[in-house]
């Protein structure tokens, strides 16, 4: 093997000599690091850190749906102003509502899946040494924490957070003096989103350039993982959505502070006729949907990748039509951009246009449903581990099919303006995207956990977790769906007013102990995942034995991944189990003359000598089996 260490960027220099130029220090290493592993592992804290905010704040709006006319002394000792007597006050549920959605779609399964897992993964299993642009990499990182720091400030200010639901709709969103939250709160909220959106397309670019160019040799399109082509695709998918939201924005905080009227139109405020003219709220509508549909494939295809992963290493099985789940994916991207309409079948758009975004929408269907075939036929007869992350990657195609389900209603404009803003569309989003993308996180969080941290976590924690958070979420989401169908709107914040919801109370404080019973069943996965990376027994290079080229990498990690040469690529990642072979995994960087089996025939493609040895010597196979 070569001493040589050859960076990406061309320069040429001894592996020891790597200190010379960036001392390591404390804070190189750790906080101003531009190595995309410790910028996964930034990601990864940071995330899990926002998930744990956003799930509190869900706990205590569930609360206070629990029990609506009750009040509880130690909310005001905690929350003071905003919970006068021990009841939430009606403006800080609304604000409660908005900043756990915010979080949760945005930071946690927006940057902390995609920020985590493209960082780690991308550059180790293309075999690339770092991402294209390390520095920007490390911004990216940065904008994200201090978006986050803002967001969370808004808490700070007197009138409290944005409120008026992640979706921040004008006019409430646009006229300061609309609700508390319409106020400092909905500004932070803005600046925020901001810096969070150029993050995003830091990180963005960054993935898109280091796939397309920096990939190793061999490793051409048809031989990446599907981690990598859902985390490539995702950021397409970004890069060319967000900045649409950036506009959005942009002209809210026109119409907040310059006067201008891009979303407002015959406004009365308490009476008072207001001054605006033009503009439609509906205009705001358009620009957030067009990022807010493919956000939703945003945090769910890495979600999708991880677990394709994750579920063909597991069963032991090549992934089932590989390149009819690369296609399916791409399908889904090109799609998720023209059905934004399919959230706007109340605004009265026209219905020929509502019928064609229905149409639209319900094609997305096809591909949905090529994945979900795909993943049960890796199982079917597959030779299963059942390790914590593949039982999470199960419950992700659990989740997946039955938020799917629903979706194909909602879809349905005749039954959408029925089902609109009720529990229904809660229960809805919250299997998918509340359940599916969370559960895709936690098995990547599982499986690479001794990659990024060179340590395993415990196991029977990792059960108890999954099987408390699998259960949980069923009972907190499942009975939504009735309580929609009944016609239980989504926001309001003391639902009893109406005699004819009165009856799903007992089922409202049922949804919540259920949630509390899932809360806390998260606290054993922050004591697996903090005591695992001190004191977790330790790994060895493959503990999975997987075929992908990041467990060819040497267990401590070393700046540029790979000390001397970068692996060579030969074959797929699905070479699981092969005939002809004495192990039952055959990683990418082992050459086709060590051992002839791949099951994927386009592995001899633009290799016309691969090809023939590949014959010759399936020839003297079968020559050898007659004789036996
Ligand atoms: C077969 C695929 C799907 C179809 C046909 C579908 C359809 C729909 C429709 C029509 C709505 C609007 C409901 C309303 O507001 O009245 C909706 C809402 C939503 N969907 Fe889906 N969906 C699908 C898959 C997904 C996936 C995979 C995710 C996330 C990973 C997702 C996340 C959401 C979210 C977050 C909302 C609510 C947005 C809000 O108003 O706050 N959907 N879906
Ligand atoms: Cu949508």
């Amino acid at each position: 093997m070569s001493t040589l260490a050859v960076h990406d960027h061309g320069v040429v220099h001894h592996e020891e000599g790597h200190e010379h130029h960036h001392k390591a220090t404390f804070l190189n290493t750790y906080v101003f690091s531009q190595d995309h592993k410790m910028i996964a592992k930034q990601f990864l804290v940071t995330g899990i850190i926002m998930a744990f905010i956003a799930m509190t704040l869900s706990l205590l709006f569930r609360i206070q749906l629990a029990y609506p006319d009750k009040s509880f002394p130690i909310l005001e000792t905690l929350l003071g102003h905003f919970a006068p007597g021990g009841r939430i006050s009606p403006d800080f549920y609304m604000s409660l509502v908005t900043i756990h959605g915010t979080i949760m779609v945005f930071f946690v399964l927006t940057a902390g899946l995609s920020g985590t897992f493209a960082n780690l993964l991308i550059p180790l299993q293309i075999g690339a040494r770092d991402m294209a642009s390390p520095f920007v990499n490390m911004l990216s990182y940065w904008l994200f924490l201090v978006a986050s720091i803002i967001m969370l400030s808004s808490f700070m200010v007197e009138k409290g957070p944005a409120s008026g639901g992640w979706t921040i709709y004008p006019p409430l969103s646009a006229l300061p003096k609309a609700m508390p939250g319409s106020g400092m709160g909905m500004t932070l909220w803005l600046i925020s989103m901001t810096l969070f959106i150029a993050s995003q397309l830091m990180g963005g670019i960054n993935y898109i350039s280091t796939v397309l160019n920096m990939r190793t040799k061999g490793m051409d399109l048809w031989k990446m993982p599907l981690t990598v082509w859902a985390l490539f695709l995702t950021a397409v998918l970004g890069v060319l959505s967000f900045p649409v939201l950036v506009a959005g924005v942009v002209l809210l905080i026109f119409d907040r502070s310059f006067g201008t009227s891009f979303y407002l139109s015959d406004i009365v405020l308490a009476g008072q006729v207001q001054p605006y003219e033009g503009g439609s709220p509906i205009l705001f509508q358009h620009l957030f949907w067009f990022l807010g549909h493919p956000e939703v494939y945003i945090v769910i295809m890495p979600a999708m990748g991880l677990s394709s992963e994750v579920l063909s290493v597991n069963s032991r099985k090549p992934i089932f039509g590989y390149h009819a789940m690369v296609y399916s994916l791409i399908g889904i991207s090109v799609l998720s951009f023209i059905v934004w309409g399919h959230h706007m079948f109340v605004t009265g758009m026209n219905p020929f246009l509502g019928g064609v975004f229905m149409i639209t929408t319900l094609i997305i269907a096809v591909p949905s449903a090529v994945k979900t075939f795909n993943w049960l036929a890796t199982l079917w007869r597959g030779n299963i581990r059942f390790t914590p992350a593949m039982l999470f990657a199960i419950g992700m195609v659990s989740f997946f099919i039955s938020g799917g389900l629903t979706g194909i209603f909602l879809g349905n404009a005749a039954l959408d303006i029925n089902l609109h803003d009720t529990y229904f569309v809660i229960a809805h989003f919250h299997l998918v995207m509340g359940s599916a993308a969370i559960f895709g996180m936690l098995a990547g969080v599982y499986h690479w956990f001794p990659k990024m941290f060179r340590r395993m976590m415990d196991e029977r924690l990792g059960y108890l977790h999954f099987w408390l958070t699998f259960i949980g979420a069923y009972l907190v989401f499942f009975p939504m769906h009735f309580m929609g169908l009944d016609g239980v709107p989504r926001r309001y914040y003391a639902f009893t007013e109406f005699e004819s919801m009165k009856r799903w109370l007992t089922v409202n404080v049922f949804i919540t102990w259920a949630a509390i019973m899932a809360g806390i069943a998260q606290l054993a996965f922050a004591f697996n995942f903090v005591h695992s990376i001190f004191w977790g027994k330790k790994t060895v290079q493959n503990p999975w034995n997987a075929n992908t080229l990041e467990w060819t990498a040497p267990i401590e990690h070393v700046h540029g991944n790979w000390i001397g040469e970068i692996p060579t690529v030969y074959r797929w990642p699905y070479d699981y189990s092969k005939p002809g072979h004495d192990e039952d995994f055959i990683p990418q960087n082992v050459p086709f003359s060590q051992t002839m089996s791949s099951n994927l025939p386009h592995d001899f493609e633009d290799n016309p000598g691969g090809l023939e040895e590949y014959t010759k010597w399936t020839s003297t196979q079968k020559a050898n089996e007659a004789v036996k």
